[in-house]
């Protein structure tokens, strides 16, 4: 047999054995939690899951903001052996209900304020047969409802027989189809990131504690937040706000968290409402990913707040930061050095390994956190997964001194604000307009050197195309961090021969301009 691990025992479960149960785990403006309390929610999510008939292997998706109910659900399910399919807040009721459709998950587990979804997500995710809702609510919809508070924490459960290769939990990625996949991660590799990345570059100890500006539905949130405080002792502060320079301040105000995270356009922006420097005197390091960092943000911000700032890549895929600026290396402008215990390549257009400093190639890593692969998506997971090698997308170049800096990506995916925007998805809507013939969205640098979505339209003859109405058009069919940012009415749009859109014109296009 082999041995057993599971990933929410070496999280929560080994705090209390090392005697840490009754120091804070998660801290709110409600209260803190200790890790013993952190135990028994989870006791009570495994409990739930029970009651619930929700069995090994299956699918519960969360629809949760950052508050304690996230990680109680998460390690819970993780413990019981149930795999969590954490969503986007940002999401429509029709998009979240594609992507529970694709998982295939009976139970949905969601804050109170998300209810008004329910209704849509169920008509397009017929599976669906339960909702939990955390918080306050009346409602009726098409499935069973329960409530959190309803169930109850004080039993002990068991703790599902898996070992380091188990299926443990989705996250949904958007991909170039438009249509999100499911990114499929093992047990063993949410540990896999903290002994890498939070080790050697955060350094971590007990005593930090953590601010995520990115919510704990994304992989990096999801490090930021639970996995790297958790695998250490130490302490994360969650708050269901969205975090703008405002809620960053008041947090970092009440908490004195130790340690950022957040885009780069979350740092222009808080440059930008100018808060002042003592605010944020506790933190000790500040991590960007997502996007690259631009030179000019970071030396601005370093030298406005006097604490050093680590960008990094990662990516869904990886689980986590797998290339990054680190203690005592830090280059401007690049993504830094590997993180300890990754290995890079850089590959050539013919498939070889470009050896030399100094020649732009496809970045590829391999690591203990690689996922295993897309659910039901065997075409993009043999693209993607390449024997023990991710191939990330992703066109860097390194120097001689092994910084790696960031060139562009070898497909037309958009960064906006760090979050994948589809350009096939976002088109897709457009063109559902009764005045759009045809549109080409692509992304392109913003004065701060941040990617913005731009969408490029041709109307349909004898139409005008009234602005306006586009954007009230997207606003009530895409989360808005998709919605185009600029439209640009064109006669038509650039083609190859086999009548495929040139993307990449548009772009010099608009590189040319100021946006
Ligand atoms: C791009 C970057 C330049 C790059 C992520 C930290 O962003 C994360 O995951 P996603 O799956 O996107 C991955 C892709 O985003 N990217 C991310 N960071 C940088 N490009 N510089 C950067 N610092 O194209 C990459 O392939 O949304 C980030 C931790 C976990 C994550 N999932």
């Amino acid at each position: 047999m082999r041995d057993l691990y599971n990933a929410a025992v070496w999280l929560a479960d080994r705090n209390l054995e090392q005697g840490r149960g009754n120091r804070n785990a998660i801290v709110t403006s409600e209260g803190a939690i200790t890790y013993h309390g952190l135990l028994r929610l989870i006791f009570r999510a495994q409990n739930a899951l029970g009651e619930l008939g929700v069995r090994r292997e299956e699918r519960v998706a969360l629809v949760l903001n950052d508050e304690p109910a996230f990680p109680a659900w998460f390690l819970g399910a993780l413990r019981s052996g149930v795999v969590p399919v954490p969503l986007s807040t940002m999401l429509k009721g029709s998009e979240l209900g594609e992507i529970i459709d694709d998982s295939l998950a009976q139970v949905i587990v969601m804050s109170a304020e998300y209810v008004p979804l329910l209704e849509e997500i169920s008509s397009r995710a017929p599976n669906l047969r339960a909702a939990v809702i955390v918080g306050n609510t009346d409602v009726e919809a098409g499935v069973d409802i329960y409530r959190w508070d309803e169930f109850t924490d004080g039993t002990e459960a068991r703790i599902a027989g898996t070992n380091r290769d188990s299926p443990a939990f989705w996250l949904y990625s958007s991909g170039t189809t438009g249509f999100p996949k499911g990114v499929m991660h093992r047990h063993y590799n949410l540990e896999a990131t903290a002994l890498t990345y939070a080790s050697s570059v955060l350094r971590v100890t007990e005593e930090d504690i953590f601010y995520s500006a990115a919510k704990l539905f994304f992989a990096f949130g999801l490090g930021n937040s639970l996995t790297f405080p958790f695998a250490f002792g130490a302490t994360t502060v969650l708050d269901p706000a969205r975090a703008t320079p405002k809620a960053v301040a008041v947090t970092a105000k009440a908490f004195r968290p130790t340690l950022f995270f957040g885009s780069p356009g979350l740092l222009a922006s808080i440059l930008d409402a100018g808060i002042e420097r003592d605010v944020f005197s506790s933190f000790r390091l500040g991590v960007t990913a997502g996007e690259a960092l631009p030179a000019e943000i970071l030396k601005r911000f370093v030298s406005e707040y006097g604490f050093p700032i680590f960008d990094g890549i990662g990516s869904t895929e990886a689980l986590h930061i797998f290339l990054s600026n680190q203690p005592d290396a830090v280059l401007p402008g690049t993504s830094g050095r590997p993180v300890e215990g990754y290995s890079l390549k850089l590959i050539d257009d013919m498939g070889d390994e470009i050896k030399e400093a100094d020649v732009p190639g496809y970045l590829h890593v391999q690591g203990e956190s690689i996922a295993t692969g897309y659910w039901a998506r065997s075409e993009a997971t043999r693209n993607a997964f390449w024997g023990p090698w991710l191939k990330t997308g992703d066109v860097y170049v390194r120097s001689a001194d092994g910084y790696y800096q960031f060139l562009g990506r070898n497909n037309d995916m958009i960064k906006m604000g760090g979050i994948w925007v589809s350009p096939a998805e976002v088109e897709g809507v457009l063109v559902e307009h009764q005045d759009v013939l045809e549109a080409a969205v692509v992304g392109s640098k913003n004065e701060d050197g941040l990617e913005t979505t731009v969408a490029f339209i041709v109307p349909r003859s004898g139409h005008s195309v009234d602005q306006a109405s586009i954007e009230e058009h997207c606003r009530a069919r895409m989360a808005s961090f998709k919605r185009p940012r600029k439209i640009v009415l064109v006669e038509e749009l650039p083609k190859t021969a086999t009548g495929k859109v040139q993307r990449y014109q548009l772009r010099s296009q608009l590189s040319s301009k100021d946006l």
